[in-house]
């Protein structure tokens, strides 16, 4: 922790107490979760390096990019359309919400039956604890769940709030009120930064991110080798990063870990034994630092070898055509891709079904674990066609509902152990 951190966190008004308290509990658990782990790839040299400065040179390059004159766009969710924001040669940076420590905070304010990951972003806010929060000059929410909508309307009230309509369905109606909103999202952009959003601009920032989504669905293609060649742990770790970091430097640095992993593939090494256990995460998504599930998972004698989840497949999936055209066209093909995320939100979203039995046998997972925050009703729900659907496919599933704390893991680890006792081949 150097002195020109301290300033600059003090600069942004971030509350220095809370904040060391937070990162001196981060460092050990660092270290149980990830550094322990044996024959690690070399290339998760880089995303150890970001977490272990997590809070000092990304946000010190948006602060470069916010002297500069640039601004800064945080948002929650994926359906964000990030395009937009790097055309107009704004930074969007993915805000974490994966943390215990924010949660009591936000339960001072916001209804304690409130899902985990709306809790830990607005302690974040209040408590002034994240810099990623206090350096953007824009937060970007959308209108996927009750909980979040309404916890907007708060936010607004200590930092500018932006909020998309994402519609609940996926008819052509629908799409048509979800183009408009991408249309509104540029105008907002663009009179944020002063920045026209052209044709080339966005062209230029579709290709980029689209190589980002590339080198992870490559990441995720080698975690379908057996024995796997990296843990879940660490995949998780690569995603989460992927929403904060350089855009352009992610890619690099997965492409590097991918190359290190072809070897591996090649050669037959893994992580852990060819007979392990072989687990699909689908479900609510995990952000950084909530590695609880894929930590109690991995020390039980399984492998996470995919999350079908917005830290997953839903964030890299599906590509934004880059046959170019006007700026209407380009927008359009953004709107269409963005469609394609199948999130509990919508109803019907029986496309998610079909992603799950797909994932599974792809993947060929001995079981699927249905990972529900506490209190978000549309996964929970949800989960009750993925279990007919699993079923009828025969494909076993665990259920589980959980938040940030501890509390559970005692019973949760019972619970697994016992589903892979049974899975077990
Ligand atoms: S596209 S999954 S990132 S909304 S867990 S806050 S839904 S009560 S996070 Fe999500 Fe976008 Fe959908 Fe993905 Fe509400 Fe549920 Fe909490 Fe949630």
């Amino acid at each position: 922790m150097t002195d020109d951190n301290r300033q600059m966190w003090t600069d942004l008004g971030i509350d220095l107490e809370r904040h060391d308290a937070l990162l001196n509990a981060l460092g050990p658990i660092y270290q149980e979760i990830y550094l322990s782990q044996k024959n690690r790839p070399e290339g998760m040299g880089f995303f150890d390096f970001v977490v272990g400065d997590i809070h000092g040179i990304r946000v010190r390059e948006l602060r470069q990019h916010a002297m500069n004159g640039g601004k800064v766009v945080a948002t929650y969710c994926v359906f964000v359309p990030e395009e937009i924001a790097w055309a107009a040669d704004a930074i969007p940076v993915g805000l974490c919400a994966g943390t215990q420590f924010s949660v009591p905070l936000a339960e001072e304010i916001l209804p304690r039956n409130t899902c985990a990951l709306i809790k830990s972003s607005f302690g974040f806010k209040l408590g002034r604890i994240c810099p990623y929060v206090q350096a953007s000059h824009l937060i970007v929410g959308e209108t996927t769940c009750d909980g979040k909508k309404k916890m907007f309307e708060i936010l607004a009230q200590y930092q500018p709030v932006y909020v998309m309509e994402v519609p609940s369905k996926k008819t052509r109606l629908s799409r048509e009120l979800w183009a408009g909103e991408v249309l509104a999202f540029k105008e907002v952009i663009e009179k944020l930064t002063g920045n026209e959003v052209t044709a080339d601009k966005l062209s230029q920032a579709t290709g980029l991110v689209n190589e980002r989504r590339r080198a992870l669905q490559r990441l995720y293609n080698l975690r379908k080798a057996s024995p796997v060649p990296i843990s879940g742990k660490d995949a998780l770790l690569v995603t989460q990063v992927a929403f904060y970091d350089d855009v352009t430097r992610c890619t690099q640095q997965v492409n590097t870990l991918c190359d290190e992993l072809d070897g591996r593939v090649a050669s037959g090494e893994g992580v852990f034994p060819a007979d392990v256990p072989r687990i699909l995460i689908s479900g609510s998504p995990m952000a950084i630092p909530n590695w609880k599930l894929h930590h109690i998972l991995e020390s039980a004698g399984a492998a996470v070898v995919c999350e079908e989840s917005c830290i997953g497949t839903r964030f890299f999936s599906d590509l934004v055509p880059e046959n170019g055209g006007t700026v209407e066209e380009q927008l359009r093909n953004i709107a269409d891709r963005y469609m394609q995320i199948h999130c509990a939100c919508f109803t019907p979203n029986d496309e998610r079904l079909d992603d799950i039995v797909r994932l599974a046998r792809e993947y060929q997972v001995d079981g699927v674990v249905h990972y529900n925050l506490q209190f978000c009703h549309t996964y929970a729900n949800e989960a009750v066609k993925v279990e007919k659907t699993l079923a009828e496919a025969g494909i076993p599933l665990l259920r589980i509902e959980t938040d940030y704390s501890d509390e559970d893991v005692g019973q949760l680890r019972t619970r697994i152990d016992a589903f892979l006792e049974m899975i077990r081949r």
